[in-house]
């Protein structure tokens, strides 16, 4: 088990504005570990350097190092910052519960976010801030499957503060970087509201100080 002593700080390579990076560094933040966030900006227009992508070969964020380990995937990533250091256990010891777990990540990762993020929040809120023009048959596409995925995950969710009940996992630090993004865009707020314990969740984890702390600045 790795302790907070460990000599070198671990570093994520990546920005904040990012979900993939934001949820590893919730995930570093629920388990009490300091670490560097070193600035590598995926949309620069010169490109990824060549040192980073050394460290990831397929030039997404983020990416993580601690001593002479690397690792790049953010549910391999937070994965092993759950098993390899101390602090609160974020993964079910219940086979069947961390089964939920992976599978709610996987949703997260395979229909949630290009949907919820890309297609919602970025025709509807960030092109439009940044001059351009929402492009309205993405939004109209996109919708069916942000509701399949929120009432999957509704039905998914267990009784309880978060998502498989009395004990935050690494499936609520997946999702809260993305609904973040989902519930600036009216659709987003308007189809949320029609899920009240996801909404009820979304209350809590949208509190919690490791969420606040990890708000985007860009
Ligand atoms: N499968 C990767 C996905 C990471 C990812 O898509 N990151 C986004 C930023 S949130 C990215 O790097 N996008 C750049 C691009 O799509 O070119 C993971 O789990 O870490």
């Amino acid at each position: 088990m790795i302790t907070a002593a460990a000599a070198s700080l671990p570093r994520l390579f990546g920005a904040d504005y990012s979900v993939y990076v934001r949820i590893v560094r919730l995930a570093l933040a629920e388990k009490g570990i300091a670490y560097e966030l070193v600035p590598v900006d995926v949309f620069a227009p010169a490109g990824l350097p060549a040192w980073y992508l050394e460290r990831h070969p397929f030039g997404r964020i983020p990416a993580f190092e601690h001593s002479d380990i690397r690792l790049f995937e953010t549910a391999a990533i937070t994965r092993y910052i759950d098993e390899a250091y101390s602090g609160p256990a974020l993964q079910p010891a219940a086979p069947l519960q961390r089964a939920l777990m992976n599978q709610i990540i996987g949703i997260l990762d395979a229909y949630a976010y290009r949907t919820m993020v890309w297609d919602i929040y970025v025709e509807r809120v960030s092109k439009p801030k940044e001059g351009g023009t929402s492009d309205e048959e993405t939004i109209r596409a996109a919708i069916p499957i942000a509701k399949i995925c929120l009432d999957v995950l509704s039905d998914l969710k267990l009784e309880g503060a978060w998502l498989l009940g009395d004990q935050l996992t690494l499936c609520d630090l997946h999702a809260a970087p993305i609904f973040a993004y989902f519930v600036q865009a009216s659709e987003g707020r308007r189809m949320l509201s029609d899920h009240p314990a996801l909404s009820a969740w979304w209350e809590n984890v949208s509190a919690l100080p490791s969420f606040i702390a990890t708000a985007p600045t860009s």
